[in-house]
């Protein structure tokens, strides 16, 4: 059975003590059966449908790495992508999949993939604006209602457009997937409000828009690649970071972070990439192949994102996080205090795009 948090193999031995201390204290709490029972179960991976492809009669392996640990939703849908490749292609693309930025962060592996040393990634389109600036739109606060809102962009024309434009530069962008609405979390304090955030250390993405939202909250960000994140957590270089629960605990951020607030300020998506050098090597049936099973794999990983969500913020209330769960007046405060990050990126991202997308949550 597959559970999310056994993950005996990232766990490094220093982390490993401190979920015992945390096993433990759930013990002397008696909370030791509901924890376990907790443990999550993934959904799980689909069988293969679809025709065998045929190819040019060349074998082919491929390396997909991404940054998030084996226990994330990112990596199960890695699980899966394999298995429809390996299987549609009929064993003639093998696929090895790299977990915890082993091969390079999100920024180090989309050059891998530009200089073609790495077939395939999954990064948050946050630390890629540099090269694609209409991503910035993604970083805006409070764009994406819900998740469903966020589907009809994606898979709709705006994001179907933007996979195209973002086809250049040695990339091929063949589809998308979901990190998921981030949540804040720190080591001082319980935050309800921005005035918490006074002074606050918080890492960010390497992304302008999320400097300024922090900024104007009132916190003192700092960017970081991901791949540094626990332990900038560890040793209190920073205070605190946002991600979405499952990468909260997936990553054991808990160990290191005891509040938590469910800001949900963020959608943010993975942009599913291939190295264009790979890419031109393949004939056209292996890459429609690569295609679909990017689409697969970005449906189920949406999937068992959302599955899991309510139930890890749960799990993790359980392990001893604090969580503060904002009453709408609370979230209002947020947002009226991010009027003004709207007001200074809505013409550099393009304001006819943030009204399209806005009319996608009203047609709702
Ligand atoms: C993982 C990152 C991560 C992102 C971040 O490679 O950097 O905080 O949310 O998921 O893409």
């Amino acid at each position: 059975m597959t559970t999310i948090t056994s993950s005996p193999h990232t766990t490094r031995p220093r982390r490993t003590r401190s979920r015992l201390t945390t096993l433990m204290m759930a013990t002397v709490l008696g909370l030791t059966s509901l924890s376990a029972a907790a443990a999550t179960e993934m959904p799980p991976i689909p069988e293969v449908t679809g025709d065998v492809v045929e190819g040019d009669g060349n074998d082919y392996s491929l390396k997909f790495n991404i940054g998030l640990t084996q226990s994330s939703a990112q990596y199960r849908g890695l699980e899966y992508f394999k298995k429809i490749v390996e299987q549609r292609s009929d064993g003639h693309i093998q696929v090895q999949t790299f977990h915890s930025a082993q091969l390079g962060d999100d920024l180090q592996s989309v050059s891998a993939l530009q200089a073609g040393t790495l077939e395939m990634t999954a990064p948050s389109t946050s630390p890629m604006v540099s090269m694609f600036p209409q991503f910035a739109v993604f970083d805006l606060p409070f764009l994406f209602p819900t998740p469903e809102i966020a589907d009809k962009v994606l898979d709709g024309d705006i994001g179907q457009q933007m996979l195209k434009d973002a086809s250049t530069k040695g990339l091929v962008a063949i589809g998308w997937a979901e990190n998921g609405y981030r949540q804040l979390t720190n080591s001082k304090l319980a935050v309800t409000s921005p005035s918490d955030l006074d002074g606050l250390k918080v890492r960010t993405m390497q992304n302008p828009i999320h400097l300024d939202i922090w900024r104007t909250l009132g916190a003192n960000p700092t960017p970081m690649s991901f791949a540094e994140l626990f332990t900038a957590l560890e040793q209190g270089v920073v205070d605190g970071q946002e991600n979405p629960w499952i990468t909260i605990e997936s990553s054991k951020f808990n160990e290191v972070q005891h509040y938590a607030t469910e800001t949900n300020h963020v959608y943010t998506p993975f942009i599913t990439l291939v190295s264009e050098r790979f890419w031109d090597r393949l004939p056209e049936s292996y890459q429609q192949l690569l295609r679909e099973a990017a689409k697969q794999m970005g449906d189920y990983e949406r999937q068992v994102s959302r599955t899991l969500n309510d139930q890890i913020k749960q799990e993790l209330k359980d392990q001893g996080m604090q969580i503060t769960e904002l009453t709408p007046e609370q979230i209002a405060t947020f947002q009226e205090d991010l009027a003004p990050v709207y007001d200074d990126w809505r013409d550099k991202i393009g304001g006819d795009l943030i009204d399209r997308i806005r009319a996608e949550s009203q047609a709702q």
